[in-house]
């Protein structure tokens, strides 16, 4: 396969109240770039080129460090635009995801104070998720590019706390981002379409 950039779902002032145009167009145009045009780069002549960015991501963990960071990178940012809409967050969960973040996390506000400590906790830069393991729901925390697909587990949903995806915004209030990003820029629905196809 060839990493190809997606354009984002909405306009790069779509979330300005909680996320600026020039943070999108520079986290998009040009962070999320340079890990697709490295990630080509490094696939070549790797022996994954036939793989789906999935398996790269997970065969190249550990084995190819150079592709493993940009292909995991390019994974978690394909979804993260996507974990993002206009007048998103709110307690307005599908049924499916609702009921296991009742039953495996507590209850929506158990599971905000843990996916936001999660943010906080990250040391430097890394993301914090909702992943499925053994068909349960976890909050989890991981540096760098990793992701949860290196730990068995499915993600449903993940915030970026690399600096460059807030330090135009908040500067270094990163409690500040985790939770504008959780109370109005969630999109609830991806991570009940995410949940629905991992189950
Ligand atoms: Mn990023």
């Amino acid at each position: 396969m060839t990493f190809t950039l997606p354009e984002l779902p909405y306009s790069y002032d779509a979330l300005k109240d909680y996320m600026s145009a020039e943070t999108l167009e520079y986290h998009h145009d040009k962070h999320h770039q340079a890990y697709v045009t490295n990630g080509n780069k490094l696939l070549e002549g790797s022996g994954l080129e036939k793989e789906s960015l999935e398996n790269i991501v997970k065969l190249s963990y550990d084995k190819n460090t150079g592709l493993f960071n940009n292909a995991a990178q390019h994974y978690n940012h394909i979804h993260f635009w996507r974990w993002m809409k206009p007048n998103g967050g709110g307690s307005k969960i599908p049924a499916n995801l609702q009921k296991l973040i009742d039953s495996d996390l507590g209850g929506l506000e158990k599971m905000r104070a843990d996916f936001i400590n999660a943010g906080i906790t990250q040391f430097g830069s890394g993301w914090a998720w909702v992943a499925l393991k053994d068909g349960k729901l976890e909050i989890m925390k991981t540096p760098n590019g990793e992701n949860p697909l290196i730990h068995d587990a499915t993600p449903i949903l993940g915030v970026d706390v690399w600096e460059h995806s807030y330090y135009i915004d908040y500067r270094n209030a990163r409690p500040k981002y985790l939770e504008a990003f959780f109370d109005n820029l969630i999109n609830w629905e991806y991570a009940s379409q995410l949940l629905e196809e991992a189950l």
